[in-house]
């Protein structure tokens, strides 16, 4: 069972999310454990500062290294076979790959940086990794660990509706999804693609296959430059080639002007 251990001054944040879903139900199934350590129970004196002014100036607060050493301590304790991740815009950015290899621990303790970030001391001696989920700033890491638990929880066996819903999914092949479709049949004048209503399975999952190496040409030509092409796939691209030659070739010879075919 996957133990996941959030440090943050705001816990409130994840009751709504540790209660729907996926979420609440790998919990109710035992595939993961969810709790919240309150940084601020770390504190000491009557006000439980957690933050302060930042040597040598500047602007914004610091996260006292005390509270968060305390913390860190105790989430260590309490799950010794959990790997420390500091949730922070510095980290290495977030990916379903990164996903893939956190769920294969025992456990994630996830610690939130509030403020201008956490005194250096606990980032070298108490943090085993920094993980940022783009290239954007947040308030606070809090939301940053909702993602990754959300993302690592889905690839936890057991934890999804269908047996390998998971395996299907963008990006686990660098392929995005393609198109889906549901009843009814036709919707606002537009119909389900025939091939999907064929019955032939063989038809279908070529359809899908295309659809889905479309979409990611179109999308995220990234996604295709560092991957292998199966035969199929192959194919398909030579069949868009021929489709495209096609019509390039039927501008540049039947066109009476080749200036207006342009236009
Ligand atoms: Cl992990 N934290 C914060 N504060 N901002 C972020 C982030 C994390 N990832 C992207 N932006």
């Amino acid at each position: 069972m996957m133990n996941f251990i959030v440090l943050t001054i705001f816990p409130e944040m994840f009751k709504p999310f540790w209660a729907q879903g996926i979420i609440k139900r790998a919990i109710e199934r035992n595939k993961i454990s969810a709790s919240t350590i309150n940084i601020r129970d770390f504190a000491e004196g009557r006000h439980k500062v957690t933050d302060d002014r930042p040597y040598g100036g500047g602007c914004g607060m610091v996260m006292k290294p005390e509270p968060l050493a305390g913390a860190i301590r105790l989430a260590q304790k309490k799950s010794p076979n959990s790997i420390t991740i500091q949730l922070t815009p510095q980290g290495r950015v977030f990916n379903q790959k990164t996903a893939q290899k956190l769920a294969l621990y025992d456990g994630l303790i996830l610690v939130c940086g509030r403020y201008e970030g956490i005194d250096e001391r606990i980032r070298l001696n108490l943090i085993d990794d920094e993980i940022s989920i783009g290239d954007y700033v947040l308030t606070g890491g809090e939301l940053a660990s909702m993602v990754l638990i959300d993302a690592v929880t889905r690839l936890i066996p057991g934890t999804l509706g269908g047996v390998d819903s998971a395996e299907k999914d963008s990006f686990s092949d660098d392929l995005l999804e393609h198109a889906q479709y549901t009843r009814p049949r036709t919707f606002e004048g537009e119909d389900v693609p025939e091939v999907l209503l064929s019955g032939n399975h063989k038809k279908i999952e070529e359809w899908k296959l295309e659809m889905s190496l479309i979409r990611t040409f179109l999308k995220r030509k990234d996604l295709l430059k560092n991957r292998p092409l199966s035969e199929q796939e192959i194919e398909i691209l030579k069949k868009w080639c021929l489709d495209i030659e096609k019509i390039i070739h039927s501008k540049t010879l039947h066109s009476t002007d080749a200036l207006s075919g342009c236009q």
